[in-house]
């Protein structure tokens, strides 16, 4: 489907390990460097939560000496005193996926890169350095932060030989919960993201909202990503979202993960991936959804399968079912006429096992909930999702991406509410930066919000209602597809806030 971008598979390097997630634990500050490739991380323990890694002799899965692995995390980036200094070098590697010696794009030489952890108030000094063969740049999927400068700004070209350097200060009132960050090089964000090119952030703070006896369950990062694999490469170009591909878990094929009979724990799902949806299930028990996008809900809700197109996140509680064996899956799911068909997929097996715990009581309300409901609308627009009938350019209203140019101008200290219609065959994937939004109704029927989103699936030949506030941050930033196929075939649009 996308034959823009190509990444020449020239430079090839050495073996990667994959990064073994330090115990988190202890109060200890560690100070790492890691092969010379991050420059200075402190990893300290965050909040005193239960190690995320095991040792795999805990968690293999039926002692039959299978190759399923253990559940594992990318290490993590911690701040320290309100700071936290990362170096991200993006270059193509030989990694190991799935058994698989594949060339990759990589952040520090890995698949699935660190995870960069930090608390609201706190500020990012990021350098990127760009050791490939074309240009590239970095979004940080969700952050309500400045679009300009060298903040979250995705106009930035950070070209091959250069090295970048982002700072970005985070609202005190940053909502906790996970985070993503990826490569936005328009017109080669598809390519880049689906070769490698993307990671988690975790805010802290959530477990605030949680009753005193949960703040400290163990928690789990569950990023998804996929990947194909085409003469010895992951194919960066002519990628084809409809194709077999691998599903991993945190770069791993159906991990194990353990959990006891009862124990609560905190799941962070994050959907990294390129262009495919999928639609989660975990066997035995519920998922109760604490926040979405990284917003905290105002009352927690549970369902046996939550529907995750690329760019969204659920933080969720997960109980451990009787002892045995359950898989988390992803279900069939179809994007349309015009759209995929992804088969169901084991992304994980879930471990119930030691000693059984008394099952906690969840939460039911949690955490404050600023409902634009209640806001005066002071303009409302609508905006169309279409494409061309061969489904190779994707417009917003009718128009292709054009870096340079203004499509919606809204003023600061206003509410906006968005129709967003979709006349295509296929379902497509809303998504805006720097501001997160309310759903407000879906093809007409009122959507019982409990928190505000920054990804939102619009249905085939469909409407969306939202609401966003344009508060914090003047300048111009995009909406668009986060089908990154789709946005790089056009589907991408610009908003300047303006005093
Ligand atoms: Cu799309």
């Amino acid at each position: 489907m996308s034959a823009i971008g190509s990444v020449p598979h020239a430079h090839v390097g050495r073996p990667v390990r994959p990064g073994r997630f330090p115990a988190r634990g202890g109060r200890r500050i560690r100070r790492r460097v890691l092969a010379g490739l991050v420059a200075v991380a402190v990893v300290i323990s965050g909040c005193g939560g239960v190690p995320a890694g095991r040792p795999a002799a805990e968690e293999s899965p039926t002692g039959t000496g299978a190759a399923q692995p253990s559940f594992r995390e990318p290490r993590q980036l911690v701040s320290a005193n309100k700071v936290l200094k990362v170096r991200l070098v993006v270059e193509m590697r030989t990694v190991e996926l799935a058994g698989q010696r594949l060339r990759a794009l990589t952040y520090n030489g890995d698949y699935m890169p660190p995870t960069i952890r930090l608390s609201p108030g706190d500020r990012l000094d990021l350098a990127l350095v760009n050791k490939l063969p074309e240009k590239t740049n970095l979004h940080t999927h969700g952050w309500h932060v400045s679009p300009q400068g060298n903040s979250d700004n995705i106009y930035l070209h950070i070209h091959p030989g250069e090295t970048y350097r982002y700072s970005y200060r985070l609202p005190k009132d940053l909502a906790p919960g996970t985070y993503w960050y990826h490569s936005h090089a328009h017109p080669i964000s598809e390519p880049q993201v689906f070769a490698g090119l993307s990671g988690a952030i975790v805010i802290d703070g959530l477990e605030k909202y949680l009753p005193a006896g949960l703040r400290h369950v163990t928690q789990r990062l569950l990023a998804l990503k996929d990947f194909q694999a085409r003469n010895g490469a992951i194919p960066t170009a002519g990628i084809d979202s409809n194709a077999p591909t691998t599903r991993t878990v945190n770069g791993l094929v159906d991990p194990a993960i353990a959990i006891r009979p009862g124990e609560t724990q905190l799941w962070r799902l994050a959907n990294i991936g390129a262009d495919i949806a999928y639609k989660v299930q975990l066997q035995g028990t519920r998922f109760n959804v604490i926040a979405q996008d990284a917003n905290p809900v105002s009352t927690v809700w549970s369902a046996d399968t939550l529907v995750m197109p690329p760019g969204s996140r659920f933080d969720v509680l997960v109980q451990g079912p009787p002892a045995g064996r359950s898989l988390l899956r992803t279900l069939p799911y179809t994007t349309g006429p015009a759209g995929d068909d992804y088969p169901e997929t084991t992304l994980a097996t879930l471990l119930s096992t030691g000693r059984p715990m008394p099952q906690a009581t969840l939460p039911t309300t949690f955490a404050p909930f600023d409902d634009l409901r209640a806001d005066r609308v002071d303009r409302r627009r609508t905006i169309t999702f279409s494409e061309n009938s061969a489904s190779t350019e994707f417009y917003i209203d009718n128009k292709l991406f054009a870096p340079d140019r203004i499509d919606v101008r809204a003023r600061l200290n206003t509410t906006e509410e968005w129709t967003v219609r979709n006349l295509a065959d296929e379902e497509h994937t809303f998504h805006i930066h720097v501001n997160d939004f309310q759903v407000m109704s879906v093809n007409g029927r009122t959507y019982n919000a409990r928190s505000w989103q920054d990804t939102v699936q619009l249905p085939v030949h469909g409407e969306v209602v939202i609401r966003m506030r344009f508060r914090d941050f003047l300048g111009k930033y995009p909406f668009h597809c986060h089908i990154l196929n789709h946005e790089d075939k056009g589907m991408m649009a610009n908003i300047e806030v303006v005093p």
